[in-house]
């Protein structure tokens, strides 16, 4: 007889992707960055049907017990997960389950994780196949064959972007409960408070050239062509057609280069695009103050209505440190930009467009000082929603590998992204940044007069897991 739950979704295959994320994400209210589709699934998953290749689909996110996740992979020959750093600690504890209940199943995976922290993933004999890098060509073959192949694989990706087929939205895991699927517009996305729902979200470039010693993705992720502008334009006009779209994000690791590209997107979104929904998408300082026509055009025509901006630190000191390759200067121009702007289109009746200001405390060196030279850069920020985070050393950064060896970093496999204020490295002084943000030291923050003494708003609100 099949296997089958009335809880469950009816089995069709003997494959199974398991999508990760924290128990309950998708059945509670949880905060919308938990709640994002992951296109690295989507992605796949897509290639692997168009191939006949069917896959079921279970998600940690979609249960809130790990009993209620085991009823659902029972029975399953093979298990596949896209793994980061995040979702390790909850992609270690699923596969135990699958082996438990299926001792003779074949458990694949992929992903950031397995890419740049080999060393974890290694010794868990549970993991029976493990692909480094992009599996857009090598998961047809891995999952009809997996016996083909040896327990670490280099995976195959695509050369651009323009071989990528478009992704079946439907393959994504679905929100459980009445409340929860009102308000998630699946097979689209919430909204977060960047723009109305249904949200679609998009990659229009795969890799970030810079080399930021926290993030430096280039390093770990090959390089490919980025996606022709009108084949993102097509497709958001094919989602409005089947589901209607409220506004986009961007989801790029770095959406501001590549002038050739955006002067494009510039031409094009308002003229092709059934509407011109607001975006969110990611600059850098010092590249607006590069082109700061194309910045302010993109702004203006094309309704960029939240610009993600990575200014990290107010101080050049930590800003060198980062090898952010910004200065000071550069995120000075890029405030007094976005709030010159944002008041002309206020005074147009027109609704400014907000930063999201990307800003890390608790650099190991990050003196007191510098601190509060942030948060004065902060609060000069007009249209903002800030987001703080305690910088936390992931694998694969080079400030985040050097930290692992030397014993300093406070992320584990147990304990990889948990909690926003969560401690993530020996020696910083938490207390001190918790105060901070609470606004104990404001009057160190205007200690020149320039925030003219006003209050700052509670940031400890706005501090973000990271
Ligand atoms: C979009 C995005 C997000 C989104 C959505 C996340 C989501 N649900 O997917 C949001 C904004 C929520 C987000 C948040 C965070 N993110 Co993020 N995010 C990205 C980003 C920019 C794109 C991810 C993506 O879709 N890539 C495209 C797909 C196609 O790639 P992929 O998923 O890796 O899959 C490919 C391969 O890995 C492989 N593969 C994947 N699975 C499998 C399985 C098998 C079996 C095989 C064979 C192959 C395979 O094949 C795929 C196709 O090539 C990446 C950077 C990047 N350029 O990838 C960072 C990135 C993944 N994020 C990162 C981090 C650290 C975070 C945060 C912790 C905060 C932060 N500091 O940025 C938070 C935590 C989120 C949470 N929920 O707790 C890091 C992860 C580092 C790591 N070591 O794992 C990255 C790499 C950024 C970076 N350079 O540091 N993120
Ligand atoms: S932090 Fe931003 S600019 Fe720096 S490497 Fe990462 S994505 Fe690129």
């Amino acid at each position: 007889m099949p296997f089958s739950f009335p809880w469950s979704p009816r089995k069709t295959s003997d494959v199974l992707w398991l999508d990760l994320g924290d128990l309950g994400d998708l059945v509670n209210q949880s905060g919308p960055h938990e709640q994002w589709q992951d296109h690295g699934l989507g992605l796949l998953r897509t290639i692997l049907h168009r191939h006949n290749v069917m896959t079921d689909l279970a998600s940690t996110r979609a249960v809130v017990s790990w009993d209620q996740l085991a009823r659902q992979m029972r029975g399953y020959k093979k298990l596949l997960m896209n793994v980061r750093s995040y979702t390790f600690p909850v992609a270690l504890r699923a596969a135990r389950i699958f082996k438990e209940l299926n001792p003779d199943g074949i458990c694949m995976v992929g992903g950031m994780h397995a890419t740049v922290a080999l060393d974890e993933l290694e010794p868990n004999r549970d993991f029976d196949r493990i692909c480094q890098g992009p599996g857009e060509n090598t998961i047809v073959d891995l999952v009809r064959d997996p016996h083909a192949f040896p327990r670490v694989i280099r995976g195959v990706g695509a050369r651009s972007m323009a071989e990528w087929p478009r992704i079946d939205r439907t393959l994504w895991p679905q929100p459980v409960g009445r409340k929860t699927r009102r308000r998630f517009h699946w097979p689209l996305e919430p909204a977060c408070g960047w723009g109305p729902p249904p949200v679609a979200t998009v990659l229009t470039s795969r890799v970030c050239p810079w080399q930021c010693v926290f993030c430096n993705e280039n390093s770990f992720i090959p390089n490919m062509g980025r996606r022709p502008v009108d084949d993102v334009i097509d497709e958001l006009n094919h989602l409005d057609d089947t589901h209607g779209v409220g506004s986009v994000v961007i989801h790029d690791s770095m959406f501001f280069q590549n002038p050739k590209w955006l002067r494009e997107w510039l031409v094009k979104y308002p003229r092709r695009a059934k509407r011109i929904w607001p975006y969110w998408a990611a600059a850098r300082s010092d590249t607006v103050r590069q082109w700061p026509d194309l910045f302010e055009a993109l702004v203006r025509e094309t309704n960029w209505r939240t610009i993600s901006i990575g200014f990290e630190s107010g101080s050049d000191r930590m800003l060198r440190m980062l090898n952010k390759e910004c200065t000071v200067e550069d995120n000075d121009f890029a405030i007094d930009l976005i709030n010159r702007i944002g008041a002309d289109l206020e005074r147009e009746g027109r609704e400014p467009p907000k930063f999201w200001a990307n800003i890390m405390l608790g650099v190991p060196g990050e003196t007191r000082a510098d601190a509060f030279k942030t948060m004065q850069m902060l609060r000069r920020m007009k249209y903002v929603l800030p987001s703080i985070a305690f910088y936390a050393p992931y694998p694969g950064s080079a400030l985040g590998n050097q930290l692992i060896a030397e014993g300093k970093s406070l992320m584990s496999r147990d304990n990889y992204h948990r909690y926003p204020d969560d401690e993530k490295v020996k020696g910083v002084d938490y207390a001190f940044y918790r105060e901070l943000l609470a606004g104990r030291y404001d009057a160190d923050i205007d200690a020149d007069g320039s925030l003219g003494g006003e209050r700052a708003s509670d940031y400890g609100r706005a501090l973000a897991k990271a």
